[in-house]
């Protein structure tokens, strides 16, 4: 009984220092500034939207590749990587993720698990919440090299509560 005590202590000292290697979350290329808005809030309500990655003849695509949030609205992506090859979803403003994808045709091998993006292998599924705090168009992207000029984007348009409800 004892010695079972005493290993339970050990393990939980090794777990603590782990814990504290761990922190404060900083794994190499990370991004603290967001231009799209901030990570969600899993407590908080959201809408889900699955996004599909793919690629086909030539031309590679999600779909849907147009979205419309009301500001402070949270949208769970749902993001399906129905191809072949692995796919990264970036939500950024248009042009980081311009400067980004050149980034990227520099260092091909640059991998995303960051609030705001982050790559799915083929056939998997991957989830980002976001809340889309600010108004304006931002955009989401696969930016491994080819991938964004092939086609590889959609377009999120954040609109003020009050003008999302005037046009219905
Ligand atoms: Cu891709």
């Amino acid at each position: 009984m004892r010695y079972a005590l005493s290993g339970l202590a050990v393990a939980a000292f090794i777990l603590s220092i782990g814990l504290s290697l761990a922190a404060p979350g900083e794994k190499g290329h990370t991004h603290a500034v967001f231009n799209a808005g901030e990570p969600g809030n899993p407590k908080k309500p959201f809408r889900t939207i699955v996004i599909v990655g793919r690629e086909g003849d030539g031309s590679m695509s999600f779909t849907p590749d147009r979205i419309e949030v009301k500001r402070g609205e949270q949208i769970k992506f749902i993001i399906k990587n129905e191809g072949e090859l692995p796919h990264e979803f970036l939500l950024d403003s248009i042009e980081e993720n311009q400067k980004h994808a050149i980034a990227m045709q520099k260092n091909p091998e640059m991998e995303h698990d960051d609030p705001n993006g982050r790559r799915t292998e083929p056939k998997q599924t991957s989830e980002i919440l976001w809340r889309f705090s600010k108004v304006g168009t931002f955009e989401f992207a696969c930016l491994i090299p080819g991938h964004y000029e092939a086609g590889m984007k959609g377009v999120i348009t954040v609109v003020d509560a009050k003008s999302a409800k005037k046009k219905k």
